[in-house]
């Protein structure tokens, strides 16, 4: 067995959660649940970012502490990660005593290291990004990455070495092609690096909420060095043994391309100063737009997940979010293209396909699977492209190519629809000397279902339940179940309600 540990980027308390942080948890969700099928032991960490100046102004703005705000806010990740059929481990939240404590321990071993040391820090700083940056950084006078005000502050702070560890970032980048994904973002951060990395400021002395340096309590520990140092906390770090030698290093960070550069280059070199094996890959998703727009508060066009769930049910929202944009790239999202392949996809294709199979197993051999004939050239067709669907969906699923895996799911469900068309049950069930025959083009057409409601099952795991029901398999979900063979003569198999109802299209609403 196989161990598998992945994370999401552990959240802003400071905004309520929409579809852009749905989108990393539902891929992260995925991957675990597709591992765990595989009898992998997986650990699956998200979790919240409590500490900071940019939580602690939301806080005073709303009149809370912020331990109030994170309390309050920590619900409503949590409520839709529930709601959004979430399989996490572990959450971790910044503010718990097994991180503060964590993140002393490492901060302190780095200052005796010599890697932290004590200066000062002149220069621009993006409080929304937690960011500074260099004059000639900025543009306009405004932060690169947002377009937002910077502020010049000054304070003595620690700096972590991290130009000391350049030539070794660098050599593991270009060591390890997959380190950094996908390719274009590995790039992006290799000419990053060869620029040269300056010293990075790691504490702050302008404001007091967070985990105070180990023996200098004037200076709280930078949010970020905090942060990302969850990934190791939540397996029991400092401690070596347990979890975190079980676990670390981790298998996959997912996060989304805005903060590539802590992940892949902050990260591995705060992890290369404590002498900690580095994470095996860092995935950078895409950017989510709504109807063409940046989501923003100002804007009102913040897309709420609970409100999609409500409306369209949780299954349709993790099968288009998933399958509408290939994950690495940007996306826009409308609702007349969700409507569109709820249609399309679910009620059509999906839904349909079980609808007429089922329905026709019951009408012909009252819904028992019969024992079957030989099977005829069309039969073998659909049997071989189901078989090598499998293996299509493990490889994509490997490269984290989510839209891929579904899509060749759904090259199998058309195909499963032009099978019925082309065997025409109708006309055999009319010849009792055909009954053979019958028995044979209904074993295949529900067989081949069988196997795509497992590999479905990760991303949409009430209907693949509700499917697998239907056909039979009481079992959950396993490779096991990947082996064309598995539905046995004489089961019993329902005639399907739909698993999607259909849903009038109007454009967009
Ligand atoms: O950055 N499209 O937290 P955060 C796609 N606390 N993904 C989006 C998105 C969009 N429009 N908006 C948000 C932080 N995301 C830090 C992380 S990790 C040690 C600390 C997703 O609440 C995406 O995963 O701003 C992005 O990286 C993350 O939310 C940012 O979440």
């Amino acid at each position: 067995m196989s161990r598998f540990y992945l994370t999401t980027p552990i959240y802003y308390v400071n905004d309520v959660p929409h579809i852009g942080h749905a989108y990393t948890t539902l891929a992260a969700d995925v991957l675990a649940r597709h591992h765990r099928m595989k009898g992998d032991e997986v650990f699956f960490l998200t979790g919240t970012d409590e500490h900071g100046q940019k939580v602690e102004k939301a806080a005073n703005a709303a009149g809370e502490t912020p331990l109030e705000l994170a309390d309050r806010v920590v619900k409503r990740f949590q409520a839709l990660w529930e709601k959004l059929d979430i399989s996490y481990t572990d959450f971790i939240r910044t503010t718990q005593e097994r991180h503060k404590k964590g993140v002393a321990h490492i901060f302190k071993s780095l200052i005796d290291k010599g890697d932290i040391y004590l200066g000062e820090y002149e220069d621009w700083y993006c409080t929304p990004c937690e960011t500074f940056w260099t004059e000639t950084q900025l543009i306009d006078f405004k932060c690169p990455d947002c377009n937002r005000p910077v502020e010049k502050l000054k304070e003595e702070s620690y700096f972590f070495r991290m130009s000391k560890y350049q030539e070794q970032l660098l050599a593991h980048i270009e060591a390890n092609p997959d380190f950094i994904q996908p390719k274009s973002k590995r790039n992006e951060i290799l000419s990053f690096v060869k620029e040269g990395l300056r010293d990075l400021s790691v504490s702050r002395t302008t404001f007091t909420w967070g985990i105070p340096v180990p023996g200098n309590e004037k200076h709280v520990i930078y949010v970020w060095f905090d942060a990302l140092t969850n990934y190791i906390t939540a397996l029991g770090y400092p401690e070596t043994g347990g979890n975190f030698e079980k676990f670390w290093p981790v298998d996959v960070h997912l996060i989304g391309k805005d903060i590539l550069r802590f992940h892949s280059v902050y990260w591995p070199t705060f992890l290369m100063a404590a002498g900690l094996p580095l994470p095996n890959k860092v995935f950078a998703h895409g950017w989510w737009t709504v109807e063409g727009q940046k989501m923003s508060k100002s804007l009102q066009n913040v897309v709420e997940p609970n409100m999609l769930i409500d409306k369209y049910g949780v299954d349709a929202v993790r099968y288009f979010l998933l399958r509408e944009v290939p994950f690495g790239l940007d996306g826009d999202f409308s609702h007349s293209a969700l409507v569109h392949r709820i249609n399309s996809d679910l009620a059509n294709d999906l839904g349909n396909l079980l609808n007429r199979s089922t329905a026709m197993i019951n009408k012909y051999f009252e819904g028992i699977v019969q024992p079957t004939g030989p099977l005829q050239e069309i039969d073998e067709s659909l049997k071989s492209r189901t078989e090598a669907m499998v293996v299509q969906v493990e490889s994509h699923l490997g490269d984290l190519a989510f839209s891929k895996a579904l899509q060749a799911i759904w090259e199998v469900i058309s195909a499963g629809n032009k099978y019925i068309d082309e065997s025409a049950p109708w006309t055999l069930a009319k010849d009792p000397a055909q009954k053979e025959r019958l028995a044979t083009v209904m074993y295949c057409i529900l067989e081949s279902q069988r196997i795509c409601h497992h590999l479905l099952a990760p991303f949409m795991p009430e209907t693949a339940k509700k499917a697998l029901g239907y056909l039979g398999w009481d079992a959950e979900p396993a490779a096991s179940g990947l082996q064309w063979g598995g539905l046995k003569e004489g089961t019993s198999v329902v005639k399907a309600e739909a698993l999607f109802p259909r849903i009038e299209e109007k454009g967009s609403e």
